[in-house]
């Protein structure tokens, strides 16, 4: 039920008008024809399988520089899910740094830059169209130095866990907008419907990716934009990989919503 939208649209206002749509109504939508290229998908997920058949100790070396950027291995507490993090993709320093500390090679290296940047431009172009669809084009530029962070999954799905939760629980993502590379043989994302309450699947799609609006995005919407609850359930005895890409917020200041969203009727919501 979670809509599909072709960014191959001709219209730029027909297409403006179903990111804004999708984005009020259920903060969750998967795009088509999205301009990052089929084959470097294919070259970061391999890339990040090999990763994760790192040593332990290695895979230890990628420490936290922020929330959810360092190496969170499995455990007693957490015994499906293994992540990796890259806080600040758009920096050649903390790629090199990330890449470093996981013993990737030079070809991992630059298909690792290669799919940062493809993202972070997915990224920008439907922000600027949200924007774009709010009247709001003289301020399309107010996420230009907005940093952005990996994380990366490899859920460890066996029989016995089938049925229960993953590890990674009910959530909203913190950020503005998340760009996520779900598995596409593997199921377990869900996301809830929020004037229901219901929780529905998005099942895999060949080719596709996942876009989901965080709580920045409320914010700055004045509560507008819908940042959807989601989880990862376990639902059959396979191997899952993910590669999260969020572009966050302002790290160095308040985000505020624009006047054009606040009035009467809608008052400020969010206070700096
Ligand atoms: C997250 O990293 O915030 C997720 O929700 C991961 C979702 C997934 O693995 O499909």
């Amino acid at each position: 039920i979670f809509p599909t939208i072709d960014l191959g649209e001709v219209s730029d206002e027909i297409l403006n008008q179903k990111l804004r749509e999708a984005s009020e109504r259920w903060g969750c939508y998967r795009v088509i024809n999205h301009g990052v290229s089929l084959s470097l998908m294919s070259d970061m997920k391999k890339t990040i399988m090999d990763l994760f058949e790192r040593p332990y100790e290695v895979k230890m070396r990628n420490t936290d520089v922020q929330q959810w950027s360092g190496y969170t291995a499995q455990s007693e507490i957490n015994p499906y899910n293994e992540a990796l993090g890259l806080y600040d993709t758009a920096s050649p320093q903390a790629v090199n740094t990330f890449c470093d500390q996981l013993e990737a090679s030079a070809e991992q290296r630059e298909i690792m830059v290669k799919y940062a940047e493809a993202i972070r431009g997915l990224a920008k172009d439907l922000l600027r169209r949200l924007a774009e669809s709010y009247g709001l084009a003289d301020t399309t530029n107010f996420f230009k130095s907005w940093p952005s962070e990996f994380c990366i999954h490899k859920y460890h799905f066996k029989a016995e866990a089938v049925g229960k939760p993953s590890g990674v629980n009910l959530h909203t993502d913190w950020g503005f907008l998340t760009i996520l590379q779900d598995d596409e043989n593997v199921s377990g994302l869900e996301a809830m419907d929020p004037s229901s309450g219901t929780f529905f699947p998005l099942p895999p799609l060949a080719n596709s990716l996942a876009i989901n609006l965080g709580d920045m995005a409320t914010i700055w919407s004045n509560g507008r934009l819908c940042n959807v609850k989601h989880r990862v359930q376990c639902n059959e005895a396979k191997t899952r990989f993910s590669i999260a890409s969020f572009l966050l917020g302002p790290m160095d200041t308040d985000l505020e919503a624009p006047s054009e969203f606040v009035d009467a009727e809608h008052p400020r919501l969010y206070k700096a």
